[in-house]
Parts: C-alpha cells; structure tokens; sequence
C-alpha cells in the first residue's frame, strides 16, 4: 500500500506538474483504474490539490504545508538521506526515537520527523520550543567510518547545509554562529544538536537533530526567548513550504556528507568560515569549566574553536556557549 503511494508520487514528481493519464498510472502501479481513483481521493483528503480532466488524467496543482513522509518523498533529490522516514504527529523528541531506530539497527539515512515535540531538547538538557505546525523538528541517522572525536565536525556540516539549503529556499543569506546555532540579524532560527552512539574509536552511529523555526510569528515565542528567536517567515515576509525546505537540506547535506567522507574536513571548514559571524571579534565562550574571553580567531582544521586572550594566550574551545 505504501509502496504504492510511494511510486504514485513518484510518477507525479516526474511528471512536473504534467498530467498523467489514469491508463498509464494503473499500468504502472499494476492497479485497477478503480484503485488509482481511490489512491488520488486518499491524497486529496491529506490536502493535496489534484486536477482531474477527462482524457488528459490527474496533476497536482498544490502540495499542502505538511511533513508527512508523502510530502517529503514527493520530489526529494536525494539517493540515501530521507529515503526511510519515521513521521509521527507528536512526540517527546525525535531525538529519542532515532536513537532508539539506530540502535535497533535503523539505516544510514533514516529520518525522523514531528509536527509538535513535547520534549524537545537542546544541549545540556536544555528545552528546544517546538509548537505544532510552524517548525521544522526532525533527527537524521548518519553511520560514518569516523572516531567520536571527529563528530562534531558533523554539527559544523550540518550547519553548512542547512544554511545553504535557507539560502536556496529562501534567498536569504544566515550566519552561524560556532559552533550550532544558525542566527538571522542577529536571532535564533535554527538549533542542532549531535549525539553519539559509539565504541571507543568508531562511531555507530549520529544522531543530528535540527530545529528550524520556519513559519512562526514573533507572537507565539514564548516570551523569555522572544528577543533572542525568529523565524525564517518573520525574516522574510512570507511562509515558506516546510516539505521544500526539508527536501533542500537532506540534499545539501547528502553532498556535503558525500565530501567529507571523500576528502574530510577541510572543504567543509573552508565553506562554513563564509558564513561564520563570530571570527575576528572579541567574544566570551561560556564552558562548563568557566568562561574564556578572547578573540576568536576561527577554526582549527579540527573543527575545534580558537581563541587569543588578551595575554597572547591560544585557548582551544571544544565546547560552549557563545556570546558576541
Ligand atoms: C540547540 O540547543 O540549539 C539545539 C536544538 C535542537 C533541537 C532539535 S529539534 C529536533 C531534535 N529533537 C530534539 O529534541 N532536539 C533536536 P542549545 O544551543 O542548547 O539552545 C537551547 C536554547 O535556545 C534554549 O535554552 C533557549 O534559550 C533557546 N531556544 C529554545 N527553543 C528555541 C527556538 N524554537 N528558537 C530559538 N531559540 C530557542
């Protein structure tokens, strides 16, 4: 059944907005023209819109603003990342239940998707605010030939992509700001947050959680994070279609993913240091072990984040909260 669907949204993909005659759709799927109607009513009742003319056949006209695993698969350019999708309409995090999928075995690739997170979380047990409908809550399973201490080279690529995907989307050019938070004039959109499953010297997994407000308006922040957070829709004027922005980050990502297994870190460095904000500026990092106040003077090939304090000093930061 799903499979079935799965191929129907396909052939609507390729079709570009096209139309496709009933005939040629039962002849692919191997269904009756019975069972096609009844498949193109199910999609009309998720709020896809779908044209049907006598002789011509069924085009979609509009895919709704929804995250489902149909709406995602629907015209994904990917070969590995986001071809399994868990989609649930709520949930804690989507964090706990990649995990759980990975340790049970789950995929490179695998995605895990919500529309409301009751739970969602950030660093150090920190809240992540993830209301229904507006956002984009999702965890991704990556399986990389890499030790734990390389993995927080994926948060910095992960930063890259989804960056690069808002750009592509939305024409609208972000920072990031080390080493996980993506910033718009100076406010928070995105949030990422990278976790391990690993042996001593290999990775078993990563788990890479990404939080995007897209459609929020200020008003519905809570009220303490108000100041600090946007959203890209506040940013640029307009709603944007979350399953099109979803779709642009698993394929900038796959890429990027692609380049740093070939060729490692350093093409990755060298595109995140176009969009980083807080090199060359004096800045305090907020550690566990204290605060270090320095000038941050970038990234080491490592990933790692170095700063000169005022004594000439080279601190190297692998964690912390940045302050500009
Ligand atoms: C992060 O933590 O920025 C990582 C957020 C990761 C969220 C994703 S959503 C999908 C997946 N499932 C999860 O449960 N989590 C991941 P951190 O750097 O610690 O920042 C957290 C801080 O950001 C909070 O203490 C608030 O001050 C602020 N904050 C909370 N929700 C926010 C939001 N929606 N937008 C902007 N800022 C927010």
């Amino acid at each position: 059944q799903s499979e079935t669907r799965r191929k129907l949204l396909e052939l609507f993909s390729q079709a570009k907005g096209d139309f496709i005659s009933g005939q040629k759709i039962s002849e692919i799927l191997g269904c009756s023209r019975t069972a096609v109607w009844k498949h193109i009513e199910d999609l009309r009742k998720e709020g896809f819109e779908l044209e049907a003319v006598r002789r011509r056949g069924y085009r979609i006209i509009k895919t709704p603003d929804k995250i489902t695993a149909n709406e995602i698969q629907f015209g994904l350019k990917t070969e590995v990342l986001g071809r399994h999708i868990y989609f649930e309409e709520e949930v804690d995090s989507t964090q706990k239940i990649a995990h759980k999928l990975a340790y049970e075995g789950a995929p490179e690739g695998t995605l895990v998707v919500a529309e409301l997170q009751k739970a969602g979380r950030g660093r150090l047990n920190r809240t992540w605010f993830s209301p229904k409908g507006t956002g984009i809550w999702m965890s991704l399973i990556l399986r990389p030939p890499i030790p734990p201490q390389k993995a927080p080279q994926l948060t910095l690529l992960t930063a890259v992509a989804i960056s690069q995907a808002i750009q592509e989307v939305t024409g609208l050019v972000p920072d990031i700001k080390w080493p996980n938070d993506i910033l718009m004039n100076g406010k928070k959109c995105v949030g990422i947050l990278t976790e391990l499953q690993a042996e001593l010297d290999q990775v078993r997994s990563v788990i890479v959680g990404m939080g995007v407000n897209v459609n929020h308006q200020l008003s519905e922040f809570p009220e303490e994070i108000q100041s600090v957070a946007t959203s890209l829709a506040i940013e640029k004027g307009s709603p944007i279609k979350r399953a099109e922005l979803i779709q642009e980050i698993l394929f900038k990502f796959e890429t990027l993913y692609h380049q740093y297994l070939q060729h490692g870190f350093l093409p990755i460095k060298l595109l995140w240091e176009g969009y980083a904000i807080s090199i060359g500026r004096e800045v305090v990092a907020r550690t566990l072990h204290g605060n270090v106040k320095g000038k941050a003077l970038g990234i080491t090939d490592e990933g790692v984040l170095m700063l000169e304090a005022a004594d000439g000093t080279i601190h190297y930061i692998h964690s912390a909260d940045i302050e500009l």
